[in-house]
């Protein structure tokens, strides 16, 4: 059981704390081009963006703050003075369009975004459509009203708002299997604690370690494995706005990274390209956000005698809860519960399986899932458990083995889709009457999305018109969303009450 004082803000522990420890000058953060902050750089930042929040834009305790940004200092610096003068950080993906943002905004209800200068148009038309009174502030610009200019204007002090450890830090959407955004809730101490769960057991980072990891802030793998987990331990950040995986390899070995966080795609990606030796000098490697499969991971034991830590999270849950470590590994399996964490399997009436039984994942620990203002907290979260879409089995030893989704969400390279998501932007196309959308296996990926569309009477199917489909959903949606397949059909497979036979569509693609 953790223990947490009444009193906590996560902020002091993960930058005020270690600069007492550590001194200002250890590197905190690091950019491929050769940008360093060190702690003591970062705790002033941090410190002069609570400043400009509350002095300058008013903001009180317990109001949001959009957050939108490619992965930079800024990033990190903004996060943690939003969490210093008592605000929450309502993390979001840069690649999300206005159409995504909006219904985020509308939730949230933000008094403040800040926004890296080169993303502010989408932001500012769900802005203009759902929520006139939000103050956009951009950062990296050159005008006098920018975050940095405005930061250069303060201090660097700041007494950090005493937030109760059970005060909101954190509102995390998810893509939601239907489309619609569920936002997550974490409180201080849900931050804090999955050091204690994952970071430092399985990490064991200091000092001398620079973690790099693919993951986007908004998404709490990357924002566990770039800021908690090496801010908490003293170590360093190497923040990359967009990498390949060979431009992610390139950077392990040229930076010096230690320890890599990246999803099973760019493993994949490295081993099949033979750029696996650039790994070589790591101490851990992480693979989380999808299933890993055993010859990924075989491949680089073998190869490199590195032994991949593999987990499963859920942006519920903020961080990874069931791992495989070091000589704890089942081939196969994705793990067993962290300490601190019970996971079992239900059937669909919610009754516990056996050993072998495959059925829904349910998973409860320190950390609890709640989500901001929506009846579907009860479908999610029953008795503190959050049963998951993930289907799994265990077996007698208490390893878990997954199976597949049990909705609509697609994970694909480690980002999950929702499938009718996809189908509604397809629809928006005049060309189209109707589309539904699945998971393709794929090698690569994981799965892809695959999408089949019904074009008006005379429109020909070829594939000119597939990639027009494909350029509209990137234009629609976050690019990384568009379906990498399009099949056209004379009509979709439907029951007797009109509901998309999604298991007919799935079927069509696997045999
Ligand atoms: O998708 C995952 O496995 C994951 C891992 C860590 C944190 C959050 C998520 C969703």
């Amino acid at each position: 059981e953790l223990q947490y004082p009444d009193r906590l803000n996560a902020a002091t522990e993960l930058i005020d704390r270690p600069v007492h420890e550590h001194g200002p000058d250890l590197p905190a953060l690091r950019t491929p081009d050769g940008e360093t902050w060190s702690y003591g750089l970062l705790r002033c930042r941090a410190n002069q963006v609570a400043q400009v929040l509350t002095e300058d834009l008013g903001l009180v305790p317990g109001q949001r703050v959009l957050l939108r940004s490619p992965n930079n200092p800024w990033a990190v610096a903004a996060w943690l003075g939003v969490l210093k003068a008592g605000g929450v950080a309502v993390t979001t993906m840069a690649a999300l369009r206005a159409r995504e943002l909006a219904p985020i905004v509308e939730r949230t209800r933000p008094s403040v975004a800040l926004v890296d200068h080169r993303f502010t148009e989408e932001i500012e038309t769900a802005r203009n459509s759902s929520l006139p009174s939000m103050a956009v502030i951009t950062h990296g610009g050159l005008g006098p009203d920018d975050l940095v200019a405005r930061a250069a204007a303060k201090s660097g002090e700041f007494t950090n708002v005493p937030t109760a450890a059970d005060d909101v830090a954190l509102l995390g959407p998810t893509s939601g299997s239907t489309g619609v955004p569920k936002i997550t809730m974490h409180f201080h101490r849900d931050v804090l604690s999955i050091d204690h769960t994952f970071g430092r057991p399985l990490l064991g980072l200091g000092p001398g370690d620079t973690v790099a990891c693919s993951a986007p802030l908004a998404f709490t793998f990357g924002l566990g494995m770039l800021v908690v987990f090496p801010l908490r331990a003293g170590a360093c950040a190497l923040l990359t706005e967009s990498a390949t995986p060979p431009q992610l390899a390139e950077l392990v070995e040229r930076q010096g990274i230690t320890v890599l966080a990246t999803a099973p795609t760019a493993y994949k990606a490295i081993l099949r390209d033979g750029h696996e030796h650039r790994l070589a000098r790591l101490r851990i490697a992480v693979s989380a956000g999808e299933h890993l499969p055993q010859t990924t991971w075989e491949q680089l034991r073998d190869r490199l005698g590195l032994r991949v830590i593999d987990g499963i999270g859920a942006t519920e849950l903020l961080h990874i809860f069931i791992s495989a470590a070091g000589d704890d590994i089942r081939p196969g399996a994705t793990g067993r519960p962290l300490p601190g964490y019970r996971a079992t399997i239900l059937d669909l009436d919610g009754r516990e399986l056996g050993p072998g039984e495959p059925g829904r994942l349910a998973v409860i620990g320190p950390v609890g899932c709640r989500y901001l203002d929506d009846p579907r907290q009860f479908d999610y979260v029953v008795d503190g458990w959050n049963v998951t879409g993930d289907l799994f089995y265990r077996d007698g030893d208490g390893y878990f083995f997954y199976q597949a989704r049990t909705d609509a969400m697609i994970v694909s390279s480690g980002y999950n889709i929702g499938g009718p998501e996809v189908e509604a932007a397809i629809d928006t196309h005049p060309d189209v009457i109707e589309s539904g959308v699945v998971a393709k296996p794929d090698p690569e990926r994981g799965s892809i999305v695959c999408a089949f569309v019904v074009l008006r009477d005379g429109v020909p199917g070829d594939a000119a018109k597939a990639r027009e489909i494909q350029d509209h959903v990137k234009h629609v949606l976050a690019p990384y969303k568009y379906p990498r397949e399009v099949r056209f059909c004379e009509a979709l497979p439907r029951n007797t009450s009109g509901k998309l036979q999604r298991f007919v569509l799935r079927r069509l693609v696997t045999d």
